[in-house]
């Protein structure tokens, strides 16, 4: 056990307006683990425990512990939480001070009648256990719990800006009007139980503008004119600082601070407009996890999200489906992003009894999200719901059950719609929809200014160019609304590799076709006012099966961040005068009996491709794309890109081998699968159509689950097989070989939610046989769980070819690794 040493420290008497104070370290135990450790804030218990091959991710009670010092109490203390998933209690020196409930919003607890002078313990209860009461019920992303955001004690004089809603009680509007002029507008209010005079003061230094209101009353309102203000908007995102103050006989005693910028903001059917002009909106979602730190990610790493999703050319971003942290709108400001921000109210509505405390929970979370960053000039579409009718929809309740949810839903969407516009006047209400009719038959996609189209044409089904049609469609039914495409994409996993990429592949060429086929359709309508892709970068969902379990592979860039190939091809699109041009970089090995191999380049500009043989031609991009078909020599092959100054921009080297092992020491085949795939030891599996050497007797098919494998990280090696074989026979020359047949058993599949037009059950399949016979050498299988696999590993002398066949029955594989031994 540890011992926690106070934490001291000293607000000095001198200062006299609010201090803040960061608690990072704390201890921490939990219902689960009692063991006492020290953590420091951000944290979370769930980081490891929702990647792992166990179903689930530990959802209950933790418990934080500190002392603090106190030495002035005259004066008063908040503890302000920017965000802890999902309920939160505390108490003080072992008395309830306050709770909040919802895991997305900054609160504030009041704790300064429980503070003694001297040291006091705090202790901080969060629980993350399903709540009914809670949104969100039910989504694609892992729910993590713990103080996930940083907390701070905060030191007020007895006079301070009120806190409501987690936040000083300042609203600031920056309007502009006809002849784009400002008028900066401040309304607040002021804590002052002892109703003593006081002033405030609204400043704009930069501009020399300041403004002073002596108040009796608590609340405050005033404004200032600012002549042609220079606008914020993505190209330049012009910020002012305005400074409030509280000053009590000519003494500071509380100051607020925040940077605005003067914008204008309209969305029609015939798109959107900002300060007056158009602006086609072009950007990506965000989920706020990353890869080892569940969503306790410092908010460095965070900024630097916002930071590449600026450099990839956007301007839009979609906050998904949560308030972020306040640093992100902080940044958006700065960096020039227009923001898409929402509540969790995602799936479903209860239909229960559990309903009218979730609707109180809903509304109180919109007040809090707008409150918290209404004064953000990026912040320009509120939204709170997210494919509401997914999950009646999905799983097809009765018709009174039906109804009911029809009419819950609407209720709550209607009085968080007046609230959104009634606390967020000068923004645009927004909702997100799943490409379902129920939207418009139920009414409810008329009740949002603007509505959002999470669309996956080409991937849960349809395909990539049937976007357009759907979009078409929608505008000539519903004229006058403007509608925006708030999802689209496709899993993508950089060691999955396939020229002729499918559906669900989850390859790389794949999303590459995707992603540039949806721009091309939005950009050709000019009523579709944006798109944001989903996502910007892989994320946790604890549930899912992907070719990386428990991880939506969406991203245009990974969970750690590094960019994927789609992700160069938007800095292309989207900033077209910044000249770049470089090569798709698949697998640096290429294994086939046909030497053809298309080469990508991502550019836009016209360029130059030195090719394998030397030879030069000059190529000119389609949307920002060129194809090139190689030859490849066997072995090293290298291709070079120039612009047409002759300016070396990229290179690129495959290495080329036919799949025979008179040439190659080694062959690892996947079965059940067209992709190649990059496993753990960076061995590359080649498709088994690539592979003439194999011959496989039967009726075969082929098996593939989207389910976790246990026991690998290589999952989607076992995640195909190829079943009802009854015989292989590989062509080998003589010689002595290792031999590993990789099996793997599939089990019945669960579609997954957004999985609308899958069989809900797959076959079951894989092994039932004990025995397999490589030349006539039985070897062993053992039993093999649903979702598990089993390597089977034999080094045996050949003569002529190898045969495998069982001594009774079928079998499937899902792989074959051979090694030359001499
Ligand atoms: C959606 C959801 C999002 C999911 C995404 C997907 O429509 O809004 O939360 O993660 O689809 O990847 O299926």
């Amino acid at each position: 056990m540890h011992r926690l040493i106070p934490l001291l420290f000293l607000i000095t008497t001198l200062t006299l307006s609010a201090q803040e104070k960061e608690l990072k370290t704390w201890t921490f135990y939990s219902e689960k683990d009692t063991v006492k450790q020290i953590v420091t804030i951000p944290h979370t218990w769930n980081a490891n425990d929702a990647f792992d091959d166990e179903p689930g991710y530990w959802r209950g009670k933790g418990f934080y512990t500190k002392e603090i010092f106190i030495e002035d109490v005259s004066k008063k203390y908040f503890l302000h939480f920017n965000g802890a998933n999902q309920v939160t209690k505390v108490w003080v020196n072992g008395r309830f001070a306050g709770e909040h409930i919802g895991g997305y919003t900054a609160f504030d607890i009041d704790i300064t009648a429980f503070l003694v002078k001297g040291k006091n313990a705090l202790k901080v209860g969060v629980d993350n256990s399903h709540n009914e009461t809670i949104p969100p019920l039910d989504a694609d992303f892992t729910f993590y719990g713990g103080i996930y955001r940083q907390v701070f004690l905060v030191e007020e004089n007895s006079i301070h800006f009120d806190k409501k809603y987690g936040t000083d009680a300042i609203k600031i509007d920056a309007e502009l009007d006809e002849n784009f002029n400002g008028q900066l507008k401040v309304s607040g209010a002021i804590f002052n139980d002892e109703s003593q005079k006081c002033v405030v003061k609204i400043s704009i230094p930069e501009l020399n503008k300041s403004i002073s209101i002596k108040k009796i009353t608590n609340d405050f309102l005033n404004e200032i004119i600012v002549d042609s203000p220079k606008l914020w908007s993505p190209n330049n995102p012009q910020l002012y600082e305005v400074n409030i103050e509280i000053f009590r006989k000519n003494k500071l005693i509380d100051s607020y601070k925040h940077k605005i910028g003067f914008r204008k903001i309209e969305a029609a059917t015939n798109g959107f407009k900002l300060n007056g002009k158009p602006v086609k909106l072009v950007g990506v979602n965000r989920h706020q996890d990353l890869e080892g730190y569940g969503n306790a990610v410092p908010v460095k790493k965070q900024i630097q999200d916002l930071v590449m999703i600026k450099e990839m050319g956007a301007n839009f971003l979609r906050l998904a489906h949560y308030p972020q942290d306040k640093e992100i709108y902080k940044a958006a400001d700065s960096l020039g992003l227009i923001l898409w921000s929402e509540i969790p109210v995602v799936n479903k509505v209860p239909f229960t009894a559990d309903y009218e405390d979730y609707k109180i929970n809903s509304l109180r979370m919109q007040q809090e999200h707008i409150a918290q960053n209404y004064n953000h000039p990026s912040l320009v579409f509120v939204g709170y719901m997210n494919e509401i009718f997914l999950r009646m929809v999905f799983d097809k309740p009765e018709e009174q059950t039906k109804q009911k949810i029809i009419k819950n839903t609407l209720e709550l969407a209607k009085e968080l719609e007046n609230l959104t516009r009634k606390e967020a006047p000068n923004h645009i209400s927004v909702m997100a929809l799943h490409g379902n009719q129920m939207y418009n038959e139920t009414g409810i996609a008329d009740v949002p200014m603007v509505i959002g189209w999470n669309l996956y044409y080409g991937w849960y089904g349809g395909r990539i160019n049937e976007l357009g049609g759907f979009l078409d469609d929608e505008f000539t039914k519903y004229p006058q609304r403007p509608l925006i495409i708030s999802e689209y994409g496709v899993g993508a996993d950089v060691r999955i590799h396939n020229d002729n990429p499918k559906r669900f592949d989850f390859s790389e060429e794949y999303q590459f076709e995707y992603h540039p086929g949806y721009y091309k359709q939005v950009d050709e309508r000019d009523f579709v006012i944006g798109m944001a892709a989903w996502n910007f970068a892989d994320f946790g969902s604890e549930f899912r099966g992907d070719a990386m379990p428990h991880i939506n592979q969406k991203g245009l860039v990974n969970f750690d961040r590094t960019p994927k190939n789609i992700f160069h091809w938007y800095k292309a699109a989207l900033k077209p005068n910044k000249k770049m041009g470089q090569f798709f970089k698949g697998l640096q090995k290429y294994i086939a009996d046909d030497n053809e191999k298309e080469v990508k380049i991502i550019t836009n500009q016209k360029v130059i491709l030195k090719d394998n043989y030397g030879y030069r031609t000059e190529l000119k991009p389609f949307n920002n794309l060129v194809s090139y078909y190689a030859n490849l020599i066997e072995g090293k092959n290298v291709f070079e890109l120039y612009d047409e100054t002759g300016k070396i921009l990229d290179s690129l080297q495959i290495h080329y081998y036919k799949p025979d092992l008179r040439k190659i020491d080694e062959l690892a085949v996947n079965f059940g699968t067209e992709s190649y795939f990059k496993d753990s030891y960076d061995r590359i599996w080649v498709p088994l159509k690539e592979v003439s050497i194999i011959n496989i007797k039967g009726e075969v098919k082929n098996s593939n689950t989207s389910t976790n494998i246990k026991e690998t990280v290589d999952d989607p090696l076992y995640q195909s097989s190829v079943s009802d074989i009854e015989e292989i026979y590989i062509d080998v020359p003589k010689g002595s070989y290792e031999i590993t047949i990789k099996l793997s058993k599939h089990g019945k599949n669960s579609a997954l939610v957004y999985e609308l037009s899958k069989e809900q059950n797959s076959i079951e399949s894989g092994e039932t046989i004990n025995t397999l016979l490589i030349n006539e050498n039985p070897i062993n299988i053992p039993h093999l769980e649903p979702f598990s696999k089993t390597d089977l590993k034999l080094t045996i002398d050949v003569d002529l070819g190898i045969l495998i066949r069982s001594p009774k029955g079928k079998f499937s594989v899902s792989g074959i690794l051979l090694k030359k031994k001499k």
